[in-house]
């Protein structure tokens, strides 16, 4: 096998970038990483050399390029057998549907609530739209756990692409609160943003110097 490279944004910011990442750790993959930083004049031709769509995450696999975090989680959950999906066909229909739903969906969420990792103790106004969000989330965690975690603490027991599409969301609670979660949803949450997997990821994200003003919302 070649050595991948996964083509990533600010460690800090870039939620989409963090899934393929964390899921390439639970894998033990591996992979080069190249950091281009959001939000700069040359952000679009430096990623126009990688990317057909000019976004990150990209994956490069020798010839092969990869885009979309969820073709990608896809791709590496094939590397490793199928090993970033449930075994079990019900659970893995399920993780298949949550991964979706967080892929398509959560528009509130993602623009009410940013990822920013570093950030504590901030908050924002609730809407109705990012309220119903929350809500969604936590049924959504519930659910994953007592229908199918009882194998593990990760949302399908196991780690799998449902927990690395979710861990961008887990850091969103960290920094805007745990207001709407129940007792599951935030023990996953606590168990999600101290996963010792993701710890060089967030001490990255701490050492970064830039700030993206409209990433920094909430008091
Ligand atoms: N649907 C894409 C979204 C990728 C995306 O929006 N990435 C952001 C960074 S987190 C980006 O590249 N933004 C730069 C831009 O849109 O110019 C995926 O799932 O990979």
């Amino acid at each position: 096998m070649t050595e991948l490279t996964l083509v990533t944004g600010n460690r800090n910011y870039s939620s989409w970038s963090l899934r393929p990442w964390i899921l390439i750790q639970h894998l033990g993959l591996g992979c080069r990483e190249v950091r281009i930083a959001l939000d700069t004049p040359t952000f679009a031709a430096e990623a126009g050399r990688y990317s057909p769509t000019l976004r990150v995450p990209v994956l490069m696999d020798g010839p092969l390029t990869v885009w979309e975090s969820v073709a990608i989680l896809e791709y590496l959950s094939e590397l490793k057998g199928g090993a970033g999906w449930p075994a079990e066909r019900t659970a893995r229909a399920m993780a298949r549907s949550v991964v979706a739903e967080m892929h398509a969906g959560f528009q509130a969420l993602r623009s009410e609530y940013p990822m920013n990792i570093r950030a504590r103790n901030r908050r924002v106004p609730m809407t109705d739209e990012l309220a119903a969000s929350i809500r969604r989330i936590d049924a959504l965690f519930t659910d994953c756990r007592r229908e199918h975690g009882t194998s593990g603490s990760w949302l399908f027991g196991q780690y799998s692409a449902a927990d690395a599409m979710y861990l961008p969301v887990a850091f969103r609670f960290q920094t805007y609160g745990l207001e709407g979660l129940g007792r599951v949803a935030r023990d996953y949450v606590t168990l999600a943003v101290h996963d010792p997997l993701v710890a060089p990821w967030v001490a990255a994200a701490e050492r970064e110097v830039e700030t993206i003003k409209h990433e920094e919302v909430g008091r």
